[in-house]
C-alpha cells in the first residue's frame, strides 16, 4: 500500500516509507503528542483488552495492563550490540555482525506490521531545543509503546517542529512481531518472545527491536537510545550519558547541589531520588530530577551539567510504599499505567510490600483469583508504573532547565552485607573512577557465609554501556581530568549487616543524613578522617539526631577489615582480567595505590582484628 508520508523531515519521510514497504502496515499514524491522540489510543488500548481502566475515583486517568507472561523483563541475552568489530563492544556486551544481523532484521521485520498501524513517534531526550538533548524517532506497531513513549519521553509535533527539515534522528524500529491476517482477532498483548532481538547498531545510530511489548525492550528512548547507544554518541563528542538518578539537595542556608546517584537495578535508585527527609535534619530538603537516567556535559565553567533525558518513571512497583518511598506513591495516584500489578475488588492496584496485610482477595498480574494464601505474587516481582515526572511532589525546579545542572557530587553503590563501609569519599576523581568501576552487589542475598560472590556492575552500567568497559572507564578518566572542577565522587552502602544478620543502618529517608554530609562534605566543609578507602566521617561528624544507633554499631558500619578488604581487592581482577589490554593506566596505578595503603594500614595495627587505623583528620575535600 503507498501511503502519503510528510512529516516536514525528507529524512524522516525516506525512512517511513522504507519501513512501510517492509513492515506492510494497514495505515501509518503520525503521533503528535496531543490529548485527543491519547484518548483515542486509549479508547483502542481499551477495546483491544491491552489497557484494563482502573476505577477513576481511586486512581484518577489510570490504566492496568497485563503482559503477555513470556514478556515480563528485559533479555539481556538477545540484545545485542553490533558495533563494527567485536573488540568496539567488548567483552562485556553480546555482539553480532551488524551486516549479518541487519539481513536477518530485515527477514523478520518483512510483513511484521501487516493489520496493524505503524505509529511515528517523534520525541526528544531531554527539554525539546536544549544544547544537550537529542532527537529520536521511534517507529512501532504497538499503541501501549506509544501511549507509554507519551509519558517516558517529550513527544509528538513539538519535537517534529525542532527537528525541522534537515535535522538529524535516532533510528529506533520496533515491531511486537505478530501480524495479524484479515479477520484475525488480535491479543490483548501481541509479542513474539520465541524471535525476540534488541539489535543496536551504534555506527549508525539506530536500534531495530522485535518480538517484545515490555518497557526496557520496546520503549526505545529508555535503555536502548539514553543509554547504550548515547554512551557511544558521549564518548565520540565528550560528555557522559549514565545510568543515574539526579537529585537536588537544598540546605537550611538555601545552598543548592546537584547529586547523582548510581546503584545498580534494584538497590532504590527511585526511593533515594525521591526521598523524604527526617524531622530531624530540619531545613534540608531532596528534589527529583530524574530516578534513572541522567547526561551530563562540562561547561564553560569547569564543571559538569546534568539534565535528565527521560519525562517519566519507569519505576518497580513492588516494593514501593508510603513507608519506602511517599513521593512516588503520591506521584502514582493518578495519570499512570501500571503493567503487571494485582488488581484490587474495587479496581484499583496492589503490589507485594505496599501494605503490610494484602487484600483478602484480588486479581493477579496474569489474570487470575488471588488470595494471601494462594502461595505466589499477586504482582509480578518487576511489574512497573509509568508515571509522569510533573507527578512527583519533590520535582526540582530545575527539572526542565535545557542548561541542565551543575553537579556537585556522584554517588555509587551497591548492595553489601559484609566490609563496605556505610559511606566513604574518595581521594580524588582518578580513585573516584576506581571505585565506581569495582562497585557492585552480593549475587546471593547476604547469607552470614564468609565472603559471598560479588557481581560487578561498574557505575551501574554493565547492561547498558555500548562499547568496550575498559573504553568507558578510560573516558570517565579523561571527562574528569578536563574538569576544573570535578565532582566529588562518593561510595556508599545502606545494605551492611551485624553478626545476626540485622541491618546496621536505617535506611530510606535516613539515607538523607548521609547525603548532607556527602553534600557539605563536596563543598569542603564536612569534617573526616582518612583512611585507606578515602575520607570517612567519624560518629560526630554525621548528624544521628533522633536515630537509635550507637557508637558501637556504627563502629561497625564503618569498619574496615583490613584481611577482607585485601581480598576484595584481589576480587577486583574478576572484572579487570578480560579488560586488562585497554584498560587505562590510571586505574591500575589506583589499584596500587589502595593496596599499598591497605598495607600500610595492616603494618600500623595490632591484635587479631586488622582494623585500618584511622590516620588524618580532615576538613577539606
Ligand atoms: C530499569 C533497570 O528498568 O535498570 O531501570 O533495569
Ligand atoms: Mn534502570
Amino acid at each position: 500500500m503507498n501511503h502519503e508520508i510528510s512529516t516536514g523531515n525528507a529524512a524522516l519521510d525516506a525512512w517511513v516509507n522504507e519501513t512501510s514497504a517492509l513492515c506492510e502496515p494497514e495505515t501509518i499514524v503520525i503521533c503528535d503528542g496531543s490529548e485527543g491522540e491519547r484518548s483515542r489510543l486509549i479508547d483502542l488500548a481499551l477495546a483491544s483488552g491491552t489497557l484494563i481502566a482502573l476505577n477513576p475515583e481511586k486512581r484518577p486517568n489510570s490504566y492496568l495492563c497485563r503482559s503477555d507472561v513470556r514478556d515480563v523483563a528485559r533479555v539481556e541475552s538477545r540484545t545485542f550490540i553490533c558495533a563494527e568489530s567485536e573488540s568496539a563492544a567488548g567483552p562485556t556486551n553480546n555482539w553480532q555482525d551488524p551486516t549479518l544481523t541487519k539481513a536477518a532484521l530485515t527477514r523478520l521485520f518483512r510483513g511484521s506490521m501487516r493489520g496493524r498501524t505503524l505509529y511515528v513517534v517523534p520525541f526528544s531526550m531531554g527539554p525539546v531545543g536544549s544544547p544537550l538533548s537529542r532527537i529520536g524517532v521511534e517507529l512501532t506497531d504497538s499503541p501501549y509503546v506509544v501511549l507509554s513513549m507519551r509519558i517516558m519521553t517529550r513527544m509528538g509535533a513539538p519535537v517534529l517542529a525542532a527537528l525541522g527539515d534537515r535535522g538529524d534522528f535516532v533510528r529506533c524500529l520496533h515491531s511486537v512481531g505478530a501480524p495479524l491476517s484479515a479477520g484475525q482477532a488480535d491479543v490483548p498483548w501481541p509479542c513474539n518472545p520465541d524471535r525476540t532481538i534488541i539489535a543496536h547498531f551504534p555506527d549508525e545510530r539506530s536500534v531495530w527491536s522485535f518480538g517484545s511489548g515490555y518497557g526496557g525492550n520496546a520503549l526505545l528512548g529508555k535503555k536502548c537510545f539514553a543509554l547504550r547507544l548515547a554512551s557511544v554518541m558521549a564518548r565520540e563528542e565528550g560528555w557522559l550519558a549514565e545510568h543515574m538518578a539526579l537529585l537536588g539537595v537544598e540546605s537550611p542556608t538555601g545552598e543548592r547541589s546537584y547529586v547523582g546517584a548510581a546503584f545498580p537495578s534494584a538497590c532504590g535508585k527511585t526511593n533515594f531520588a525521591m526521598l523524604v527527609v527526617p524531622d530531624a535534619l530540619s531545613g534540608w530538603k531532596v528534589t527529583t530530577l530524574g530516578d534513572d537516567i541522567a547526561w551530563l556535559r562540562p561547561g564553560a565553567d569547569g564543571r559538569l551539567h546534568a539534565i535528565n533525558p527521560e519525562n517519566g518513571m519507569f519505576g518497580v512497583a513492588p516494593g514501593t510504599s508510603e513507608r519506602s518511598n511517599p513521593n512516588a506513591m503520591r506521584a502514582i495516584a493518578a495519570d499512570s499505567i501500571f503493567t503487571n500489578v494485582a488488581l484490587t475488588d474495587d479496581g484499583d492496584v496492589w503490589w507485594e510490600g505496599m501494605t503490610e496485610e494484602p487484600p483478602a482477595h484480588l486479581i493477579d498480574w496474569r489474570g487470575r483469583d488471588w488470595t494471601p494464601s494462594s502461595g505466589t505474587p499477586a504482582a509480578h516481582p518487576n511489574a512497573r508504573f509509568t508515571t509522569p515526572l510533573e507527578r512527583c511532589p519533590s520535582l526540582d525546579p530545575a527539572w526542565n532547565d535545557p542548561s541542565g545542572v551543575p553537579v556537585d557530587a556522584f554517588v555509587f553503590g551497591g548492595r553489601m552485607s559484609h566490609d563496605m563501609p556505610l559511606v566513604f569519599q574518595t581521594r580524588n576523581w582518578e580513585h573516584g573512577v576506581y571505585a565506581a568501576a569495582t562497585m557492585g552487589s552480593e549475587a546471593t542475598a547476604a547469607a552470614e557465609s564468609n565472603l559471598p560472590a560479588i557481581r560487578r556492575d561498574p557505575m551501574a552500567m554493565l547492561p547498558f554501556c555500548g562499547y568496550h568497559m575498559a573504553d568507558y572507564f578510560a573516558h570517565w578518566v579523561e571527562i574528569g581530568q578536563a574538569l576544573r572542577e570535578p565532582p566529588a565522587v562518593f561510595r556508599v552502602n545502606w545494605f551492611r549487616r551485624d553478626d545476626d544478620g540485622k541491618f546496621l543502618w536505617p535506611g530510606y529517608g535516613e539515607n538523607a543524613r548521609v547525603l548532607a554530609w556527602i553534600v557539605e562534605r563536596a563543598r569542603g566543609r564536612a569534617r573526616a578522617t582518612e583512611t585507606p578507602y578515602g575520607f570517612m566521617p567519624r560518629y560526630r561528624d554525621l548528624n544521628l539526631r533522633g536515630l537509635e544507633l550507637s557508637e558501637g554499631d556504627f563502629e561497625h558500619l564503618m569498619r574496615i577489615e583490613v584481611a577482607r578488604a585485601l581480598i576484595e581487592l584481589d576480587s577486583h581482577d574478576t572484572l579487570f582480567e578480560p579488560l586488562m589490554s585497554r584498560l587505562p593506566r590510571e586505574l591500575l596505578h589506583q589499584r596500587y595505590l589502595l593496596r599499598e595503603r591497605l598495607h600500610r594500614a595492616a603494618e600500623a595495627s595490632s591484635g587479631p582484628v586488622h582494623e585500618a587505623p584511622l590516620l588524618i583528620e580532615s576538613t577539606a575535600a
